[in-house]
């Protein structure tokens, strides 16, 4: 009979085919006769669930009974991605579930794949949210994730004719395994309303804020497994609820709709991710958000320490709270207003315990993306927050003035920005709050003292500190490209996997003609599933063996997407023109999401889309060149993308990049990268040599000289005739035929301003693009390099980054792994 062909399990498979079958039948419901693959995947899902809480409790009791410091890192993104493989990988039983669930005709790969993929973030600051929760669990930093429990996350993209559109993703459709609803946590959140002030007893003023509105935050909690289980950590995301959800008055009186809309409002808190990744949406609800999430954190990280410490002025002992940019900014208000309101305590002592407590993040510079919130609607939605702003801005200013800062210094230290009706500046307001304030590449964080931070950095010199982002090796290497880790794994034993460091074991191997063949069939396998996923989702057919040359990461113009395009027209131009030269075979992988107003990058996807019509179907390219946009980039499709590319593409405006942190996936699983001197790229270089990565372009002192003296794209395209040649096809309508002014505004906008600099920087990265053919053309020196980047990568594992913030901002001891 059938069953009897099935593989049987042995040992621990067996007891874990037993635990799957028991949640299959008790929790999901289901005979294994009817189960469909959703039942599988949820039955293994809690049977690892299972695993996982054993080593969570373990690891709560510890902390409390150590009575030490926990970290609290506030981030309204946390990009999370899929969780079943990298618990199985975590908890050391990803070959014992794949044997269990075989013994029972279940395919673990298979049902993998039907996970929902949680995006609660838009891109890189949200995703490090997430390999620093798996670093903080793997290197012993007892930590809660703090966040929104969002319905919906981000949007899902579409590409229809080769236009973004965009619809709502649904990942809680299935239900979510993952997360424990904590009904009883819930704390009231304030909007509006007055603030009262009277006397205390000491004839000090005291203020209590009566807010108008009240909006209930309940908690779901989902563990997070640190490297071999040896720690569980707690995501703590917020669901908002109204206190009064059926408004029984209004009910009564028959009015059964409007009875609703108070709790349709006070809901919609925790609706939808704010889908703009630079530029902030300045509207009420993303403010609500904010406030919501960070007021709720703070009412339970105070409750717990009061629970286990007695007494408030222990806090920063025991408390670190790291704000994830400026999202949660309002948080120095509101623990001022905690510890001042509630607790009683001195202006002074409140402020020295706020900023002993709280550090933040920078991740931009561009000042179009530093939040500001216009004072009459802070003042309108949290009336006594203002009052505290305000009087935190006095003191600073009056500290400011002592110390010697001029009338220029004044304003750009104050929190209040004058200059635009009067905003909030919240990047100065985290500052003052701050006893660190950190970028996140060596370049940005000294640029963060010459540019938006100089004056502050004058007033608080030592402030700034740098600290490099880095990757969790467990998903981005372990678990995504399992080929390439067992290869290393055979090669240089298993210590790598504690410690990625220890990867440089593997520059021995960077010339040896066994292990290279070994590194290119890993390569290819990658690629070929690629080539899958290319031809089920576009219908298009790509070599394996040609060159996979990448580019994923939000749509931006600072991120140059069209650089790249444009050079690809010009290498179809050269091909056409030249056909006897020998080129290099190419295929350009595109993916990203705009977001959904952002008019001028959803043009920019069109072209992709235009010209990848253009160049697959034309017979002259003989399949040299493929261009392949893939739809609704998002971590599982990072996860199969990355592996496979041979280059990455990592060639923003020198400046303008923070870190980037997709260039440190990529080179840790073999690509090269050619790229500018900008965010990381810079560390990169220095760590896996400057003779293994292809840097061109203008440095960020030069971008700023060359826009100083003001730019002149004409020029630029004057000087190289095949930029020229490129932007003629495209303004005139060579790819868009049937509205051939399309694409006129994308190249007159180049013409004329250039803010991006990409006409500046076009013949360079061409060149490189040339130099890097001839290179694919020596496999050996090829391969050479990208092992040597494997080799040399460990540095960016976001465990080393954790260490810094410990070390450094958190004042905390780590712990190695192994
Ligand atoms: C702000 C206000 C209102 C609505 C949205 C926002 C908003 C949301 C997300 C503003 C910015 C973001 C995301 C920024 C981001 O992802 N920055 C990236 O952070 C990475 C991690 O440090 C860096 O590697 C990237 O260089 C940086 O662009």
């Amino acid at each position: 009979d059938e069953a009897s062909a099935l593989p049987e399990a042995t040992g621990d498979a067996r007891s874990f085919r037993d635990l799957i079958l028991a949640k299959l039948t008790y929790a999901v419901g289901k005979d294994p006769i009817v189960a469909r693959d959703h039942d599988w995947l949820r039955a293994l899902s809690l049977a690892l669930r299972d695993r996982i809480v054993d080593r969570w409790m373990a690891t709560t009791r510890g902390v409390y009974r150590m009575g030490g410091k926990r970290v609290y890192y506030f981030s309204l993104e946390f990009l999370i991605g899929r969780l079943l493989k990298d618990g199985l990988n975590n908890m050391g039983l990803l070959g014992t579930a794949r044997e269990a669930l075989a013994s029972v005709g279940v395919d673990l790969d298979v049902i993998a794949e039907l996970e929902a993929d949680a995006a609660l973030g838009n891109g890189g600051l949200g995703r490090l949210a997430a390999c620093f929760m798996e670093s903080m669990a793997t290197v012993g930093v007892p930590a809660y994730g703090y966040g929104i429990r969002y319905e919906n996350g981000l949007f899902r993209q579409n590409i229809i004719d080769g236009w973004q559109t965009e619809s709502p993703e649904n990942w809680l459709a299935y239900g979510n395994p993952w997360e424990f609803p904590r009904r009883e946590v819930a704390y009231e959140i304030g909007f509006g309303g007055a603030v009262e002030a009277s006397e205390g007893w000491d004839g000090s003023a005291v203020h209590a804020w009566k807010p108008a509105e009240t909006v209930l935050a309940v908690a779901h909690d989902t563990p997070v497994v640190g490297w071999r289980g040896l720690r569980v950590n707690t995501l703590r995301l917020w669901s908002a609820r109204s206190p009064d959800p059926i408004s029984l008055d209004a009910f009564n009186a028959g009015d059964h709709i409007g009875a609703l809309t108070a709790r349709t409002k006070a809901e919609s808190i925790s609706r939808v991710l704010y889908p703009a990744d630079s530029t902030p949406a300045g509207q009420e609800l993303r403010l609500r958000q904010e406030y919501f999430f960070t007021s709720a954190s703070l009412q339970d990280l105070v409750r717990r320490h009061l629970k286990q410490h007695r007494e408030i002025r222990t806090l920063a002992q025991k408390a670190a709270v790291q704000l994830n940019d400026t999202h949660p900014a309002i948080a120095v208000a509101e623990l001022m207003r905690i510890l001042i309101d509630i607790h009683a305590m001195s202006w002074a002592d409140a402020f020295a315990l706020t900023r002993d407590t709280i550090s933040y993040t920078n991740h931009t510079l561009l000042p179009e993306a530093l939040e500001s919130w216009p004072v009459p609607l802070l003042e309108r939605l949290l009336p006594r927050h203002m009052q505290i702003i305000y009087a935190i801005n006095a003191r600073v200013l009056t500290e400011a003035r002592a110390a010697g800062a001029t009338d220029a210094m004044i304003a750009a230290v104050s929190i209040i920005d004058e200059g635009h009706g009067r905003r909030v500046r919240m990047g100065n307001l985290a500052f003052v709050g701050s006893h660190k304030v950190n970028g996140v590449s060596a370049l940005h964080s000294e640029l963060m003292k010459e540019t938006v931070f100089r004056d502050l950095n004058t007033v608080f010199p030592g402030r700034i500190t740098n600290k490099t982002n880095g990757i969790t090796p467990r998903r981005w290497l372990m678990t995504a490209n399992p080929g390439l880790a067992g290869l290393l794994r055979e090669t240089i034993g298993e210590g790598f996997l504690d410690d990625a460091e220890k990867l440089v074991a593997l520059e021995p191997f960077a010339r040896d003609p066994g292990f290279q063949e070994r590194f290119a069939a890993v390569k290819h396998a990658n690629k070929a599933r690629l080539a899958k996923t290319i031809q089920q989702t576009l219908g298009l057919r790509v070599d394996p063996a040609a060159l996979f040359d990448v580019q994923v990461k939000r749509m931006h113009e600072y991120k140059r997407q069209l650089l790249n395009i444009l050079e690809t027209i010009a290498l179809y131009n050269a091909i056409r023109t030249h056909p006897e030269k020998d080129w290099v075979p190419r295929v350009k992988v595109f993916a990203g999401k705009a977001a959904a107003s952002y008019t001028s990058a959803k043009y920019i996807i069109k072209l992709i889309n235009d010209v990848a019509k253009m160049v697959n179907t034309d017979p002259a390219v003989r399949n040299l060149l493929k261009v392949a946009f893939l739809p609704n980039y998002n971590v599982s499709l990072a996860e199969v993308i990355i592996p496979a590319a041979d280059l990455s593409e990592q060639i923003s405006t020198a400046g303008m990049e923070a870190s980037g942190t997709g260039n440190m996936k990529f080179a840790l699983n073999g690509a090269l990268t050619i790229g500018t001197l900008d965010g990381a790229n810079v560390e990169m270089r220095d760590h896996v040599g400057a003779d293994n990565i292809f840097i061109f372009g203008l440095t960020a002192a030069e971008v700023e000289a060359r826009r100083a003296k003001g730019l002149n794209p004409r020029a630029n395209i004057e000087a190289d005739p095949a930029l020229a040649e490129v932007l003629d096809a495209v303004g005139s309508g060579v790819f868009s035929p049937a509205d051939p002014q399309r694409h006129r505004g994308t190249v007159d906008n180049l013409t004329n301003s250039d803010w991006f600099l990409v006409t500046d920087d076009f013949t360079s990265y061409s060149a490189m693009q040339r130099r890097i053919d001839a290179l694919w053309g020596t496999p050996a020196a090829w391969r050479e390099k990208a092992i040597l980047n494997v080799a040399r990568m460990g540095w960016f594992s976001s465990d080393r980054t954790i260490r810094d913030y410990s070390d450094e901002i958190w004042g905390l001891p780590t712990v190695k792994v192994g």
